[in-house]
């Protein structure tokens, strides 16, 4: 049978306000998710999982600055307040998101060597997260994504679904975006031209 999945991206205490890495309105959406999460049959979180030192944080980069972009083994690789360290508690879900549904938490980030916006492939676009593999072993080929932030890790996350075969669209009013330099004008566009659903 054909199911279908809200993947819910890293809706963490560190990009709300507050928070290291704040999203503009960020907890805004947290009602909205919640009610999105309470309509799905199958759940699953994503939570930014930083090494600490991790090489996307301009703290490891002498004489760089936040939101500056330095060119990695990989490619472009904008670099971030130090953010989401594993077991911080901006690593932690907002409190008030009803997660206890989840079937999944696909913590992404972790090798310090590469950061990873998308859900589904780490920054050098190759490697795999695993996530196609666990919605095609159970039967899943329609994804839904909401969370943060709009321009970056859901848009990423987006994009490599449909690239993998997944029915995807964005529910934007569950959304925010850190708008860096025109990325949120930039990424809405690369999303409806690659046949992702904007809602
Ligand atoms: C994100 C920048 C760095 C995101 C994560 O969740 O969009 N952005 N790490
Ligand atoms: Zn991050």
């Amino acid at each position: 049978m054909a199911e279908d999945a809200l993947i819910v991206v890293d809706l963490q205490n560190d990009f709300c306000p507050g928070g290291a890495l704040a999203v503009e309105g960020g907890d805004e959406i947290v009602p909205i998710v919640n009610r999105l999460i309470e309509d799905s049959r199958h759940v699953i979180l994503t939570q930014d999982w930083h090494s600490a030192g991790h090489s996307s944080f301009a703290s490891s980069h002498p004489g760089k600055a936040a939101f500056q972009i330095v060119t990695m083994s990989y490619g472009e690789q904008t670099l971030w307040p130090d953010h989401c360290v594993q077991g911080s508690r901006g690593a932690d879900f907002h409190p008030d998101l009803r997660w206890t549904t989840a079937e999944l938490v696909l913590r992404k980030g972790f090798r310090r060597e590469i950061d990873s916006y998308s859900a589904f492939f780490e920054n050098d676009h190759r490697t795999s997260t695993g996530l196609a593999g666990y919605l095609r072993e159970r039967g899943i080929s329609k994804v839904s994504l909401c969370g943060l932030a709009t321009d970056f890790c859901v848009a990423f996350s987006a994009l490599d679904a449909v690239a993998q075969g997944f029915s995807t669209s964005v529910v934007l009013a569950a959304c925010r975006g850190i708008d860096l330099n025109g990325s949120l004008a930039a990424m809405t566009r690369r999303m409806h031209d690659a046949g992702v659903q904007l809602i």
